[in-house]
């Protein structure tokens, strides 16, 4: 896989590219390497992770999955990398179903998603978004779409790392596996580094470490690294954005650094919205109980 990818990054002047949603998040990640892979022939597809490469270090779990796969990072295409779309250039969204950032600019040629669907590019050749209580994972979505295709087995423990972790590996309690989901697992779990339960288990418990471990960054970054924007309509026909940051700490330590109404301004600042929210999601150290917190910090600027 080190190689594809690798061969992907001498492209010059792409005209095909497969990008994941902005949080650049495993599911994200292992969707849009796993259709660039699986559809080479048919373009010289590009899988994109749509965040800046000095962002990569914000998610501890993809670096870890990258390692196990021997692919260098320098390897992956990232936002910098991507430069002057227009129409001409074709691209598939995978885990998310509305364009964003460079790529609003280009042609939608493919849609693959199971967030709610905001039904955009209904015209798109290929388009198949599943409600978010019809499919825990994109990677699930996606390996029904190549069922006819050959998986090597490193894109098997990369799209089966993927539901994993999204599913919390298939806790019924948490409620998020649907039957898509065990159908990819059926599918990859055999092919995987992860065959059986066991290790599928303590496989998704040095994910979650790594992905909870961010006590390498600074709030900046933890308010960065699983981000998603979005605009809706207020009163007098004004229009809010609003930003949104998911943290894998409790609320309450999150808030607790001396700068941190003071980060949280700077973030909102840089973002330009007027409303942050910060959905804290942790488990408790004795219980295993997974808690949920939303934090919310409006700016002295109304839309106007
Ligand atoms: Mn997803």
């Amino acid at each position: 896989m080190d190689v594809f990818l690798a061969s992907r990054r001498t492209i010059s002047a792409p005209t095909h590219y497969v990008v994941g949603n902005e949080a650049g998040d495993l599911d994200s990640l292992a969707c849009a390497v796993a259709y660039a892979y699986v559809y080479r022939d048919e373009a010289p597809w590009v899988p994109v992770v749509q965040t800046r490469r000095s962002d990569l270090r914000l998610r501890p779990e993809n670096q870890l999955i990258l390692r196990h796969l021997g692919i260098d990072e320098a390897h992956i295409t990232c936002l910098d990398d991507v430069q002057n779309l227009d129409r001409t250039h074709h691209v598939v969204l995978v885990d998310h179903n509305r364009a964003t950032g460079p790529f609003v600019k280009a042609t939608i040629v493919g849609v693959i998603d199971h967030h709610v669907d905001e039904q955009l590019y209904k015209d798109a050749a290929l388009r198949q978004v599943y409600a978010p209580s019809d499919a825990g994972s994109c990677a699930s979505v996606l390996t029904r779409i190549v069922r006819d295709h050959f998986l090597p087995p490193a894109l098997c423990d990369l799209l089966y790392s993927a539901i994993l972790l999204d599913t919390i590996q298939f806790d019924a309690n948490v409620g998020k596996a649907q039957a898509i989901d065990y159908e990819a697992r059926d599918r990859l779990a055999p092919h995987s580094s992860w065959a059986t339960t066991t290790e599928a288990s303590r496989h998704f418990h040095a994910m979650q470490v790594a992905k909870n471990d961010t006590s390498h960054l600074t709030t900046l970054e933890k308010l960065r690294r699983d981000y998603k924007q979005f605009s809706c309509d207020g009163a007098e026909q004004t229009t809010w954005d609003v930003g949104a940051a998911s943290t894998t700490e409790p609320l309450d330590v999150f808030c607790a650094t001396s700068r941190f109404w003071d980060d949280m301004a700077t973030f909102a600042h840089e973002q330009g919205v007027h409303l942050l929210m910060i959905l804290t999601s942790y488990e408790h150290q004795d219980n295993d109980h997974a808690s949920r917190r939303l934090g919310l910090s409006g700016l002295a600027e109304c839309p106007t």
